[in-house]
Order: structure tokens, then sequence, then C-alpha cells
């Protein structure tokens, strides 16, 4: 580990240290362990960093300024590479929390997707009114954090022609997801409006299987496998940050892929 040694005090650099070993992304942590120096923080954080909660919180703090960062260089016409049918993984990989013997059964006639937060139309929807709306598919690759990637290949309606029939605040900083495992995640307002984001209702051609994420998942091309929440029911628009099931335990909130 390369930390520059600007601050003396030995006991400071320690924490600092301890800190960074406690950040469980390997490349949020190789990030910060290039970059951070703890006379650097305090000056970023403007406070003494005394404890370890003080080097703790600053190092989010950074971490934030980082997802701002990716937020910025986000271009929002530019798609993610599609595939031809003949690619697809088979089989596709499951993956979640929790083992696949554990997937949630979600009963698709009683299923209502759920709205709140910077919405004009809160009506929740059943699954046959957004089967009814318009349907796009895409063959693309889905990237795991944990050292996979597949090609599959979903179907349904594109997130930005939804946002739109339901009102969604478009200068709303975040779109957040409640899923039926308790799973949550959110993302930034450019990804959910992008032309390859899609609220998928089916896996190769019939309805999402349960292993991932029936009745409904949100496909994103563009960000990495922990983003793309499965079994959702809830969806809320707000300028307040949400966080996410593995982005609080110290994952990238951004997670572009
Ligand atoms: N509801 C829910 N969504 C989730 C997860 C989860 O545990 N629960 N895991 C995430 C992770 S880490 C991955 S890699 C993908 C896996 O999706 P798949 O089973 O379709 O491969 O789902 C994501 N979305
Ligand atoms: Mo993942």
């Amino acid at each position: 580990m390369k930390i520059k040694t600007h601050l003396t005090d030995p006991a400071g650099q320690a924490t600092l240290a301890d800190a960074l070993r406690r950040v469980p992304d390997p490349a949020r942590r190789g990030f910060l362990q290039r970059t951070v120096t703890l006379g650097g923080l305090a000056l970023l954080s403007g406070c003494s960093l005394s404890d370890d909660s003080a080097v703790e919180q600053a190092l989010n703090a950074m971490s934030r300024l980082n997802d701002r960062a990716q937020g910025l260089l986000f271009d929002p016409t530019r798609l993610a590479p599609t595939y031809p049918d003949s690619m697809i993984t088979r089989p596709f990989p499951f993956n979640a929390y929790y083992g696949e013997d554990e997937v949630r059964a979600v009963d698709g006639a009683a299923w209502r997707l759920e709205l709140s937060g910077l919405v004009a139309r809160r009506k929740p929807w059943t699954l046959a009114q957004l089967r009814a709306l318009r349907q796009e598919s895409q063959v693309t690759r889905h990237i795991c954090v944990e050292g996979w990637s597949a090609i599959g290949k979903w179907g349904g309606v594109p997130f930005a022609h939804f946002l739109d029939l339901i009102g969604a605040d478009r200068h709303a900083r975040y779109v957040g997801f409640r899923c039926a495992d308790d799973y949550f995640t959110s993302i930034d307002m450019a990804t959910a409006r992008h032309p390859q984001t899609i609220m998928a209702l089916t896996y190769d051609g019939q309805p999402l299987p349960p292993r991932y994420g029936f009745p409904m998942k949100l496909r994103m091309p563009t960000k990495l496998g922990y983003k793309n929440p499965k079994h959702i029911q809830a969806i809320f628009v707000t300028n307040t940050y949400p966080g996410g099931y593995w982005e609080n335990q110290g994952y990238n909130w951004f997670g572009g892929s």
C-alpha cells in the first residue's frame, strides 16, 4: 500500500491505513489508496480528522466526489455494445446476496408496482398494464464485480418512456428501487433516462423467471450487476441520496461499467 506521508503523525497514518483497508470494493480502495493523503483528506473535508470515524466520513465524502465525477463523465447518448442472439451465455448465471434455493416467489397477479417521491402520477401499476406498454429488447453484457460477465437478452419497457408516463421530475437527482427480497439500490437520473435502460419483463423471450427477478427488474447495460435491481416492488424519485444494499457496504455508488 502506498500512502504518501504528508503528515508525520504515525497514529494518523495508521488510522488512514486502517480505514482504507476497510473499504471493501477493490477498485474503489485502489483509487483511494493512490490518491488520498491524510493532509489532503483533511483539506478536502475541512476537518481535523482526529479519530477513526472522522477519517471514515471523509473517505465517504471523497467517494461521493468520485461519484459526481463519474456522473459528469457519463455520456447519456453513448450506447453499450450489443450482441447477436448466438452469443447469449447459456445457462445465464444466477446471482443474489443469497443462494438460488432462496429466490423469492412473487405472485404476479397480486403484484403492484408502487411509485412515490417526485412523481406526478403515483397510481400503482399492474403487470398487465406494464406489458401493454411499448416494449424493446436488447442482447447485452452483464458484468458482476465478483469477476464474471455474461451476455443475456432482456425485453421490456424503456424506462425513460415510463418515467415520462408517470410524470417523474426529470431534474431530480436519483431514482431509487425497493425489491421484494429487501434488496435496494438507486441510480442517477441520466442513467435512468439512458436509451438502453429498460424495465425488463422478459428474459430470452419468456416472462422473467423468478431467479432473474420476476416480475420486473431494471436492466442497464451501462451499469455493473449490483446496480440492476431484480424483483422491483417500488420506485421513487428523490433529491436525497438513497444509497443501496451493497453501496452502503462500500461498493461504489455510481457503479458504471
Ligand atoms: N433484488 C435483488 N437484485 C439484485 C441482487 C439481489 O441480491 N437482489 N443482486 C445483484 C447482483 S450483485 C447481480 S450480479 C445481479 C444478478 O442478476 P442475475 O441473477 O440476473 O444474473 O442482480 C443484482 N440485483
Ligand atoms: Mo453482482
